[in-house]
């Protein structure tokens, strides 16, 4: 796969990685996040898949990657928090989908936009026999309308490292009254580009216990509390890149 090629078949792709179907009003405007550091290959795959299913599906929305700058531990939640204020800044989005760079949905029915409840759209994946894990799974790609988003305090930004952030985020929803809605088993199917852990993200020692906790910490640590620095901003013809420096953990 080569970004020349992805350019080259999305010629309705404007700079930036926007797009607004032709034909119709889109709905909603839908701001896509996705958490990034060193994934430039899998970047190229997501690009190729998901840009032709976003049109056929008639989503109006742009693309922000979010890359973390330097080598200190992975944060994936603070740099979605991040994706929310740094895609606001750019235009009025309503809806915003936090999505992993490596998957890839396998059914067009699976409609990336947002939903009366927080939306779970990677319910059914390759590598979990295409089943749910388990009932509180909200992992790997999910959709908030800015008024959930706001109401759950944005995610986390003390989750280092792997894993834990996504139980955090559904203790968050059902903690302030709502319930994550989901597409059927057959419909919210992916595949994960295989790939093995990443340096400097190693899994988090402390998630077992700051999961048990969300309910004291969501109120002081979130939307509200994020500090970062941007390191630099540029749109790309396929999607719009924001470096920012997270700092490390404590
Ligand atoms: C699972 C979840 C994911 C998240 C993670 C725990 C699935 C399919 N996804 O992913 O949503 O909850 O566990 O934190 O179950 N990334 C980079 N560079 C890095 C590290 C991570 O770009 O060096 C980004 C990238 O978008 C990646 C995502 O973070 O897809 C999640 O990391 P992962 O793919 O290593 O973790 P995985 O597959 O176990
Ligand atoms: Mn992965």
């Amino acid at each position: 796969m080569s970004m020349e090629r992805v350019q080259r078949e999305n010629p309705e792709v404007t700079e930036g990685g926007h797009y607004t179907p032709s034909d119709c009003q889109a709905k909603e405007r839908v701001a896509i996040i996705i958490p990034f550091r060193h994934r430039e290959h899998h970047l190229k795959y997501w690009l190729h898949y998901l840009h032709p299913i976003l049109r056929r599906q008639k989503v109006g929305y742009g693309i922000y990657i979010i890359n973390q700058f330097g080598e200190e531990t992975f944060n994936r939640a603070k740099l979605l928090n991040i994706g929310f204020l740094e895609a606001l800044k750019d235009a009025e989005y309503d809806c915003f989908i936090f999505s992993d760079v490596d998957l890839i949905p396998m059914d067009d029915r699976n409609l990336y936009h947002c939903y009366e409840q927080p939306r779970h759209f990677a319910i059914a994946m390759d590598k979990f026999g295409f089943r749910l894990p388990y009932a509180g799974y909200f992992g790997g790609v999910s959709g908030l309308t800015k008024a959930q988003f706001l109401k759950i305090n944005g995610f986390p930004n003390e989750y280092w490292g792997w894993g834990g952030e996504d139980d955090d985020i559904y203790n968050r929803i059902t903690l302030n009254g709502m319930k994550v809605s989901r597409p059927d088993i057959r419909i919210g199917r992916y595949r994960m580009i295989k790939h093995e852990r990443d340096k400097h993200n190693e899994p988090n020692p402390q998630r077992f216990t700051k999961i048990q906790n969300t309910k004291v910490t969501m109120k002081k640590d979130g939307i509200h509390t994020l500090r970062y620095q941007l390191i630099h901003f540029a749109k790309y013809p396929m999607y719009t890149n924001i470096t920012v420096d997270i700092g490390k953990p404590p």
